[in-house]
């Protein structure tokens, strides 16, 4: 794929991306909604319902993910970021922050990733709307930092609730040359339905992905494998 030199690229990341860095993906096999249901941890009534629950299975993926590093996947990224500096948006459905390491690791100065659906590392109060770095635990109910009440949840976007930044995903893909969808099964939307949007808008749109995803077909090109060894060919 040839790009002219003041291309806006798009890239939608999805749990495959983090795979092998030895963070569970959602639907493959063996994957968290095989051994846990969906409707018990990941949807604003469950945690109405049984916060304890909810707050268990945050708190042992918080404590997971901060025992994992990026892979050569975030890595080669990171490379794209700064090679190609303020051109990139990086939209991230996952919730770690492998991402936002390897920029950091990179030097890049404008990494421009946006977590569609949170982050574990950030908990948010429902009692101040203020959200704080968080790296320990949320079940036994630690008061915000910011306003002292007992009203702190996961910062993560459950079933049901809107994604974050949805106008700038939005204005990213609309005017984007080059969309490529990297790690997702695109079973969930709105994030599934970016590359129909960034193919009417004229881009040209890439899958890798381990396997064709349910949306394989809107791509004008997929490529299945691994990652880490797909997105640093793609990216070198
Ligand atoms: C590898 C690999 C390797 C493995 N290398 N690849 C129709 C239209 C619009 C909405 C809906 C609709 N029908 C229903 C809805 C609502 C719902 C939805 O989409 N449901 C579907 C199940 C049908 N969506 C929502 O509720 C969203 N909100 C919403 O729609 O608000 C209204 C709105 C509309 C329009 C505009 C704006 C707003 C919210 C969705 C929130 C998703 N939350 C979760 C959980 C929270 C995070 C957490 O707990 O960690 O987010 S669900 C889960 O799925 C998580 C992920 O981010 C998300 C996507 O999963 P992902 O990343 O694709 O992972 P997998 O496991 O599915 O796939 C991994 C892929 O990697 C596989 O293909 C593997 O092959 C591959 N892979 N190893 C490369 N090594």
């Amino acid at each position: 794929m040839r790009l002219k030199a003041d291309a806006n690229i798009v890239i939608l990341t999805g749990a495959g991306v983090s795979a092998e860095s030895g963070i569970d993906t959602f639907r493959d096999s063996g994957g968290l909604w095989e051994q846990h249901r969906v409707e018990d941890v990941a949807t604003p009534e469950a945690f109405a319902r049984d916060p304890e629950l909810v707050l268990r299975f945050y708190d042992m993926r918080r404590a997971a993910i901060q025992t994992c590093e990026p892979n050569a996947a975030h890595h080669a990224l990171a490379r794209l970021q700064r090679a190609w500096a303020g051109q990139v948006t990086l939209v991230t459905q996952n919730v770690d922050d492998l991402h936002d390491r390897a920029a950091a690791t990179a030097g890049v100065e404008d990494a421009r990733v946006i977590h569609m659906h949170g982050e574990h590392l950030n908990a948010w109060c429902t009692a101040c709307d203020t959200r704080s770095r968080w790296r320990a635990t949320l079940i036994e109910r630690p008061a915000c930092p910011a306003c002292g009440e007992a009203a702190l949840r996961p910062d993560i976007v459950w079933f049901g609730e809107i994604p974050y930044r949805m106008d700038e995903i939005i204005a990213a893909v609309e005017s984007a040359d080059l969309f490529v969808s990297i790690g997702t099964s695109g079973a969930v939307y709105p994030a599934a339905g970016l590359v129909r949007m960034a193919g009417e808008a004229g881009a040209q749109t890439l899958e890798l992905n381990l396997e064709p995803s349910q949306g394989s077909h809107w791509f004008d090109e997929a490529r299945h494998g691994p990652a880490t060894r797909l997105v640093a060919q793609w990216v070198e």
